[in-house]
């Protein structure tokens, strides 16, 4: 017997309401809207096999309406994913289960991104996107040949990253994109006139992107316009008119459901008006053996690429890509000998440049890129040429003035597999790309951030431009790793701790301002610790002096001064707080010293925080306002970040 293709869908609405019902919470509207495009998209379009969730060329399938979580899991439950089970389903937004309120992609291994945040997924399936090019210009379509897809609501399209997305992917020309607008017209204050009227379809095609548009509830209809999409070698926007909550006869159509259980009696008259006779999280054996077929569909296709791979001349070197594992451990050691020989006195961004041309020109796998300030963040390196429309075999994107767009695609790209992404703006503009910086935390995923000029050391941009709270706000992001190297040994040892961090990301806080070599072994990676000495003290200690970056070499001169006064003074080099945290109690205790030092922080950004290390009767010298329009020296004079200004200041508190 052949079921009803409406009847597929029902049993996503069915889950849907009744997971949202049973956990009091949840949003039944936007699945059961989307029920019917989601049918057709799992069962005719979607290449994915449910036994390999991690086969590496499956199409990407991407909820960027997060909200809509019950939506994906039903579709990998139903489909034959191992989890989620009917019980992690029942336990949907409890503790217990994979099923949280939002798809997290560590948590089920169908799920390819996090996302709730609106708009961000999108624009990780345009890095998405970009990797599969990306990756297929370097291995061909025997290996890396397949789409990605997105559902999106309203929110997604109406979300500012969605403009900085949509130029992107319109610009590369990803015709392998196709997002799905569940194009209902409700939001959750109402009806989208409230607060749009934007002509979405004309912005699409503005921007070089193909649109077409169904009735998401007719499923000929909406398989000619997926078939559309997938024809068009541009990125399409598949326009589907839905009705949010179908099915739910009193509440559908209304923003009534798209955040809140339906009630037991609208349930009711929904499983009435959708012949739907099954309990709550009963599947008719027909109606779940359907499905499974469709979801054994894939495994032909897996077996067959599999069979290409295991005969590919570049087996060995794809499948290692994309297991993320890097090809040697130790790939900076010759550029950090070379490095002491003659030590340079540049900006760290200059010698993230110099790390960075080590670094590219051993790890194929790296792809930069900056938000137009390329000559600025020294992201560009001789073995990155650009990636273009014309050739996607380039390592070098230019994001153009699209912070947000470009964090969420190094995400993407991270999250495909197969790239180390990295990318530059001025530390400033994390305020930009925080909300993606997050998901990166969130998601584990292994995107570097090189955020260059990175304090009042700027110089004359002013205060709109200087970083003030930006380093210790995102010291404050759990798993986000943040370094902010001293001189050019440091930051080649960063480097290379962000790119053997596999699990999360790391943003490196580099200068614009030239700074003198502290560093002069490079036996040992000192910067693992996340902080060690730098200078032992010559008279009796009496104080530690902890720095960071740039003002690890003015720590070094308050450090000969308060000598010279004869008071022993240890410098302290902090370039990662979190590694530092990481490190044994008597690790941290033999460094910081006891309660009878004078602890005293000198970072060119705020205090707020470095109490943590100082203790509350320590000293902290940093800056609790805004910087201000001036040359470099008149900054650091101004703001009392010199030697002949701290050490007096040590002297007195040692009375
Ligand atoms: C960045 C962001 N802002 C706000 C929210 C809260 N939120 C969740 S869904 C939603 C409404 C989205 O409307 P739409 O995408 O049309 O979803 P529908 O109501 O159609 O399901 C809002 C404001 C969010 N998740 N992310
Ligand atoms: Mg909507």
């Amino acid at each position: 017997m052949t079921i009803s293709e409406k009847n597929m869908a029902n049993a996503i609405r069915a889950l849907s309401m009744d997971a949202v019902q049973a956990a009091n919470s949840g949003h039944p509207g936007m699945p059961m809207g989307m029920a019917d495009v989601a049918t057709i998209l799992f069962s005719d379009f979607l290449n994915y096999d449910p036994k390999a969730p991690k086969w590496a060329d499956r199409d990407r399938f991407v909820l960027s309406a997060g909200h809509g979580s019950m939506l994906i899991y039903s579709l990998l439950h139903l489909t034959g994913y191992d989890r989620p089970t009917m019980a992690d389903i029942k336990d949907f937004r409890q503790l217990s289960s994979p099923c949280a309120g939002h798809p997290e992609n560590f948590k089920l291994a169908g799920v390819e991104a996090t996302t709730g945040p609106l708009g961000q997924g999108f624009a990780m399936a345009v890095g998405m996107a970009i990797a599969e090019r990306h990756l297929n210009a370097h291995f061909g379509d025997d290996l890396v040949d397949h789409k990605t897809w997105v559902i999106a609501g309203d929110g997604c399209l109406m979300e500012a990253i969605n403009h900085e997305a949509v130029g992107l992917a319109g610009h590369l020309g990803l015709g392998r994109l196709n997002v799905l607008w569940d194009d209902n017209g409700i939001t959750i204050d109402g009806g989208t006139e409230l607060s749009t009227s934007e002509d979405i379809p004309a912005r699409y095609e503005a921007s070089g992107w193909h649109v077409a548009r169904c009735d998401g509830h007719d499923f000929d209809d909406i398989r000619r316009a997926l078939s559309e999409a997938e024809a068009d070698p541009r990125p399409s926007l598949v326009a589907c008119k839905t009705v949010i909550g179908y099915g739910a006869p009193n509440k559908q159509g209304t923003s009534a459901t798209h955040g809140a259980p339906l009630g037991e009696d609208e349930i009711a008259a929904t499983r009435e008006q959708l012949g739907w006779n099954d309990k709550p999280f009963e599947i008719q054996e027909d109606i779940l053996a359907s499905w499974r077929q469709i979801g054994a569909k894939g495994a032909a296709k897996r077996a067959e690429w599999e069979a290409r791979l295991k005969a590919h001349s570049l087996s060995e070197e794809f499948e290692r890509r994309m297991s993320g594992a890097l090809p040697d451990q130790n790939m900076m050691q010759d550029y950090l000998e070379g490095l002491v020989q003659d030590p340079p006195k540049v900006a760290t961004r200059k010698a993230s440049e110099m790390a960075l041309g080590a670094l590219t020109a051993a790890l194929p796998e790296m792809v930069g890129g900056s938000a137009d300030l390329t000559g600025s963040n020294n992201t560009k390196t001789d073995s990155t040429k650009p990636l273009t429309k014309d050739d996607y075999s380039g390592r070098y994107i230019y994001y153009g003035i699209r912070e947000f767009g470009m964090a969420a695609a190094m995400n993407g790209m991270a999250l495909h597999g197969g790239i180390i992404p990295y990318g530059g703006t001025f530390l400033v503009f994390t305020d930009y790309c925080r909300g993606a910086m997050r998901l990166s935390a969130i998601q584990n995923s292994r995107a570097i951030y090189v955020m260059t000029h990175d304090s009042i050391g700027l110089g004359e941009d002013g205060p709109t431009h200087q970083p003030i709270e930006h380093v210790q706000s995102l010291r404050a992001m759990p798993n986000m790793h943040v370094f902010r190297p001293a001189d050019a040994v440091e930051t080649a040892e960063c480097w290379a701790l962000a790119i053997q961090r596999s699990e999360g990301p790391s943003t490196l806080a580099l200068t614009r301002q030239g700074l003198p070599p502290i560093r002069h072994d490079v036996s040992v990676n000192l910067c693992e610790k996340g902080a060690y000495s730098i200078k032992a003290p010559e008279n009796a200690q009496k104080v530690v002096l902890i720095a960071t970056g740039s003002e690890v070499s003015l720590a070094m001169a308050v450090a000969a001064q308060l000598e010279a006064a004869g008071v022993g003074a240890v410098v302290i080099s902090m370039p990662c707080t979190e590694l530092f945290d990481a490190q044994t109690d008597s690790y941290k205790s033999d460094l910081l010293g006891g309660d009878d030092m004078v602890r005293v922080s000198i970072e060119a950004g705020t205090t707020f925080g470095w109490e943590r290390y100082t203790g509350l009767n320590g000293l902290r010298f940093g800056i609790d306002s805004f910087g201000a329009s001036a040359p470099i020296n008149d900054l650091f004079a101004h703001f009392g970040l010199t030697a002949e200004a701290i050490t007096p200041q040590i002297l007195e508190k040692l009375g």
